[in-house]
């Protein structure tokens, strides 16, 4: 019954959307092929195995208490598989360095080896994910504010090392799973208050950099992430957009564009076509900020719906990894996960239903007034096929049928 229901709404907006020259079975069939990279870290609000109860640094931070934190790695997996089962689509999984199979032994950050991994891959296997990894410069006695970037040329040594191993790790999962694995470097470097040594970390960061992609793995997909600022470090965060877009783009490898990531009215959305033109693929981390935290739980408001919609237009579906990064240790954890999983969803869902060929026609047409009411009538059609109870559903068929109608636009 229900899916009768289900079969005879989807008939009524499959009828709707070809009016306006959308083809939605194609849309999800589209969407079907959207594999995002799930981040294991909202499981245990960044916790990792190599000391589950010890501090969070590196200028992020996760509040909250809410019971259910995973501490083991089969606490982990049983999550991540619980999470599976209340998405659609098929989709990869993001590891952090510090959730290696350590079996209780503390292997340091600069030992880490595939070997620590290799049950990762195994399970990887078993429930038909890929994977992609991070190197981790948080949560150790070695992060202080400077890793990368630091003038010790002995803790450098020791990020750079880790960095390396970490992308060797990234490649050993690749080649096993057949498909790259996505490598994010994010580094927390940076100071809380003034610096006179903008030029000089800067420098050394490059040159750690440059230490770090002389090693050259087939299997992976190299990407460098950029902050505004951290949480402790807010005057000066070494990777900046600037500093990584210029490296990425003089090194033929990825940006990562964290959608929590900048000025609060920076568009991650208009970045993309910019990036793209300039650089192979892009690394996405979804997130949602507010206030002084860039990691809120996903959800579909305007920034994502945007950012869907130019990925779209561009037509660059293929070469944009979208990765989710988020961590809420007040509610539910899978929860969480499947809210944002969705939100993420719904954004490109919508971004492949809007009438893109008829707006862009308006357009080409300079009818910018029929432009920006098409974006609105897409907007409440979207909202016809979203809406559960059929008095919402009534409601906004009706707002839909005594909208300006697509003659009246063409009016003019
Ligand atoms: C921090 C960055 C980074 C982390 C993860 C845990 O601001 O967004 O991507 O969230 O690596
Ligand atoms: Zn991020």
């Amino acid at each position: 019954m229900k899916e009768k229901l289900i079969e005879q709404h989807y008939a009524t907006a499959r009828e709707r959307y070809a009016e306006l020259g959308v083809d939605t079975d194609k849309a999800l069939e589209a969407l079907k092929k959207i594999s995002l990279s799930l981040h294991c870290w909202q499981t245990d609000d960044v916790g990792g195995f190599e000391n589950p109860d010890g501090e969070l640094t590196g200028g992020i931070q996760a509040t909250g208490n809410y019971p259910g934190k995973a501490r083991t790695i089969e606490q982990v997996r049983a999550d991540l598989e619980k999470v599976k089962t209340l998405v659609g689509g098929n989709h990869r999984l993001s590891l952090h360095a510090i959730y290696g199979d350590f079996g209780g032994r503390h292997i340091d950050r600069d030992q880490i080896e595939p070997a620590h991994f290799q049950s990762w891959i195994d399970w990887a296997k078993a429930n038909d994910m890929k994977l992609d990894f991070n190197s981790t410069s948080f949560s150790h006695p070695k992060s202080g504010d400077l890793t990368l970037a630091n003038p010790d040329r002995a803790i450098r040594d020791f990020w750079i090392e880790h960095t390396v191993r970490s992308r060797a790790i990234a490649d050993e999962m690749g080649r096993q799973l057949g498909s790259p694995a996505c490598h994010n470097l994010w580094v927390h470097d940076g100071s809380k208050d003034i610096t006179v040594e903008r030029m000089r970390y800067r420098t050394l960061m490059k040159q750690s950099l440059d230490e770090i992609f002389a090693h050259k793995y087939p299997n992976v997909k190299d990407a460098v992430e950029c902050k505004l600022f951290g949480m402790g470090l807010e005057s000066f965060t070494v990777g900046s957009l600037e500093f990584y877009l210029a490296y990425a783009v003089q090194n033929g490898i990825m940006a990562t564009l964290d959608t929590g990531h900048f000025h609060p009215t920076e568009e991650t959305a208009d970045k993309i076509s910019s990036v793209l033109l300039f650089t192979p693929e892009i690394m996405l981390h979804v997130s949602r900020p507010v206030r002084w935290d860039s990691d809120h739980v996903v959800i579909l408001n305007d920034s994502i719906l945007s950012l869907a919609q130019e990925i779209v237009w561009a037509d660059a579906l293929p070469r944009v990894n979208i990765g989710l990064d988020y961590f809420d240790a007040s509610i539910n954890r899978i929860g969480a996960y499947v809210i944002g999983i969705r939100a993420t969803q719904k954004a490109f869902l919508a971004a492949l239903l809007s009438p893109i060929a008829q707006l862009r026609r308006y357009e080409d047409e300079g009818k910018y007034f029929q432009r920006l009411a098409l974006l609105e009538e897409a907007k409440l059609c979207r909202g016809a096929t979203y809406s559960t109870t059929s008095a919402s559903r009534a409601a906004l068929r009706r707002a839909w049928i005594s909208s300006p109608t697509s003659s009246a636009m063409n009016a003019g």
